[in-house]
């Protein structure tokens, strides 16, 4: 899964790439950086994760993971900065917005820089349709196909959507209309957590951006979220380690990390869970999308375990925990189910894969 990280200019993008990633690239108030592309990898935090590990004690322990692409600040107008593959392969985006004061940017007013960003999304996409169009009307004058004129009218249909301003991740698509639309990658279409990064010294108000701001309208969009951090306090919190890091966020007010905050929500925001695989070895967290079957699931472990796929072998987190990670045990308890492939895996089970490859 990859997550893009987009906003204004100087919003503090790469601030919070750095942060995310464990980057060092670096950040500016003057440099535009134009043209450059970050990309690095994200763990999602989990303290399920962290409790199975010291259960196991395996040589490895991974957790799930996004990529992440940070891009160069888009302007007003500046759209054509999004044209890039890694960026509009991306699942979801990350808006950053500036709700830090530096005379240099002006008044801060997230409520417009969320308005302006969305508005480059859809203009962007409104040319893509538009184009489209043009050759679809082309090709049909000259030789008419089923498949041309139901592409025509499913594009016709988004380019309502986005002349009347309305992001295509609002739109409810049917199955047939959403495959003829995949192959776009349109942007507005990208679920999408607005970030609203905070001045350090309003931190402690983080849990009201949505009332302090005006966003209240946001929260209840089709996939989309709102979320806060401030990246520089963020910056110092990272610098700590655990004790101490516990202290700091306490002074200002705060439970947890930023961080861990956000990349849960980007891991709901995609309508993700994960399940584990335990032992010696490693202990993994896997990221499927909810509603998984078995052998599906399987499938992101090793493609050969979901064409051999036989059972899987599947117990809670709760379950094994209890169990001090004793499958022999759980299995007394009765507590350890055999599932067939259609089985649909939920948040925070462990499955251990029975497959058979022919050889
Ligand atoms: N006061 C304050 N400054 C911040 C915060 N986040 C970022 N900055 C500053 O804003 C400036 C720009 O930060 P970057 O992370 O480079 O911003 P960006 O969005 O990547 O910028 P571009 O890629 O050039 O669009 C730097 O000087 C940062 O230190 C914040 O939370 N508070
Ligand atoms: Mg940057």
């Amino acid at each position: 899964m990859k997550i893009g990280l987009i906003g204004l200019p100087k919003s503090g993008k790469t601030t919070l790439f750095n942060l995310l990633t464990g980057s060092t690239v670096p950040t500016s108030r003057y440099e535009t950086g134009r043209g450059e592309l970050h990309t690095g990898i994200a763990r999602v935090p989990d303290p399920r994760v962290d409790r199975l590990s010291a259960l196991f004690q395996p040589k490895k322990t991974t957790y799930a993971s996004f990529e992440v692409v940070d891009l160069a600040g888009i302007a007003k107008g500046e759209r054509a900065g999004l044209e890039t593959k890694e960026f509009r392969n991306a699942d979801a985006l990350l808006h950053v917005v500036r709700a830090f004061t530096d005379p240099a940017l002006g008044a801060l007013d997230p409520r417009r820089d969320i308005d302006d960003l969305e508005t480059e999304l859809i203009l962007a996409d409104l040319e893509v349709v538009e184009r489209r169009l043009a050759r679809l009307e082309a090709s049909i004058k000259k030789r008419r196909t089923d498949a041309e004129v139901r592409e025509q009218e499913i594009l016709k249909k988004l380019q309502a959507a986005l002349e009347a301003a309305t992001p295509l991740r609002a739109l409810e698509l049917s199955a047939d209309e959403a495959r003829v639309v995949r192959g776009f990658t349109f942007l507005s279409q990208k679920p999408i957590l607005h970030c609203v990064n905070l001045d350090e010294k309003a931190v402690g108000e983080g849990e009201r951006v949505v009332e302090r701001f005006g966003l209240g309208g946001l929260t209840s969009r089709p996939h989309t979220r709102v979320g806060w951090a401030s990246a520089v306090i963020e910056a110092e919190v990272a610098r700590l380690a655990g004790d101490e890091q516990q202290a700091f966020l306490a002074d200002l007010g705060l439970t947890e990390p930023a961080l861990r905050r956000l990349l849960s929500d980007c891991y709901a925001l995609l309508g993700l869970i994960s399940f584990f695989t335990v032992g010696d070895d490693e202990v993994r967290a896997w990221a499927i999308p909810l509603g998984t079957r078995a052998q599906d699931a399987a499938g992101t472990v090793h493609s050969d375990m979901a064409r051999g796929f036989i059972r899987a072998e599947v117990t809670g987190y709760d379950e094994l925990v209890a169990a001090q990670g004793s499958f022999a045990e759980v299995r007394a308890r009765g507590q350890l189910r055999l599932e067939g492939k259609d089985y649909v895996v939920g948040d925070g089970e462990i499955c251990h894969i029975r497959f058979n490859v022919a050889k």
